[in-house]
């Protein structure tokens, strides 16, 4: 065994190092608007609109914010100023609380297609509520592909957390039920149910969501706390078309965007508050388990700012 000196060193280290602050991203997308425009030649107008909506700030937004400063005729100093403020008019017309029912267990279902995300956000909002020093619990509701089920224990038995899970191919209605009569058994405060990202037809998956929902208002008397898509960031348009497709399916109650670590992905959290307005509830910024957060306008907009 090391001496007990050494023994001593190490744990500092090791604590100093889960002290440290997170990572913050930084995308300098306004930083880069604003030096587009400073440039102050013919095509800078049309140069800031180009960009805007390589980087998905969306049409409708683009467009007013060019009018506007063509209108008022900005300079080179306030462009920053006058962006931030119609970003954060835009993200401040939604409420980014999480919701948790008064009675345990709490239930968040999570939603999305395949590969956006959603098993690893499950890992850590199970890390991040662990830590809080709630008793969380996951459930494998993706019965279509065995690896899934498979990921799930893998984070599960990491973390050091029960996760309630059955065989390729079994009905995820009672997978979900076995999840309930075992959270409530054990007095779980959280539990976070993940779900199939693709199965054979949309119909099938529709049917599948909504026997999930029909199982927890049947067991518990109420819906799922917090019904979360997980949409990935980097897909731009197409995640947008997302919130519809799932929309159409269950109640969205919030939004996780995933991958926001690109530096251009971010600006999609514009339209899609703007179009459907639909609160992003947590913001993920790379594969760590400690990459989440939950979503602050103020933090958002200075990370957009870099
Ligand atoms: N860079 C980055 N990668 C991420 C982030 N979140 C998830 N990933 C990665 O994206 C990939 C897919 O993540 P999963 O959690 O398996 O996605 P899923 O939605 O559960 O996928 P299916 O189970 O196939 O439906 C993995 O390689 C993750 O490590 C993120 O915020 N940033
Ligand atoms: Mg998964």
């Amino acid at each position: 065994m090391k001496p007990y000196w050494d023994r001593a060193k190490e744990t500092l280290k090791k604590k100093q190092k889960n002290m440290q602050p997170k990572r913050r991203y930084k995308m300098k997308l306004l930083k880069t608007i604003k030096k587009i425009f400073e440039k102050n030649d013919s095509n800078s107008i049309e140069n800031i609109e180009e960009f805007m909506l390589e980087n998905n700030f969306g049409a409708e937004f683009t467009g007013n914010f060019i009018e506007k400063i063509k209108e008022e005729r900005v300079t080179g100093k306030n462009i920053e100023e006058t962006l931030k403020k119609n970003i954060k008019n835009i993200l401040n017309n939604t409420d980014p609380k999480v919701h948790f029912s008064n009675n345990i267990p709490a239930i968040f279902l999570f939603v999305g297609t395949n590969g956006t995300g959603k098993t690893t956000s499950i890992a850590k909002l199970a890390h991040l509520y662990k830590n809080q020093g709630k008793k969380v619990m996951l459930i494998a509701g993706d019965t279509f592909r065995a690896a899934a089920a498979k990921q799930l224990e893998i984070w599960a038995n990491k973390l050091n957390i029960p996760v309630v899970m059955q065989k390729e191919g079994s009905d995820p209605g009672a997978v979900v039920f076995d999840g309930l009569n075992s959270a409530v058994s054990k007095n779980i405060d959280i539990l976070l149910i993940d779900s199939a990202g693709r199965v054979e037809t949309k119909k099938n998956l529709l049917k599948e969501l909504q026997k999930i929902e029909r199982v927890i208002e049947k067991k518990i008397g109420r819906k799922p706390d917090e019904t979360l898509l997980v949409l990935d960031a980097y897909t731009g348009q197409n995640g947008i078309a997302q919130i519809k497709i799932f929309s159409s399916m269950v109640n969205i109650s919030g939004i996780i965007l995933t991958k926001i670590d690109g530096s251009s992905s971010g600006g999609i959290i514009i339209p899609i508050i703007q179009k459907y307005g639909i609160p992003v509830k947590f913001i993920c910024t790379g594969e760590n388990i400690e990459d989440i957060e939950q979503f602050n306008t103020e933090a958002f907009i200075e990370m957009l700012s870099g």
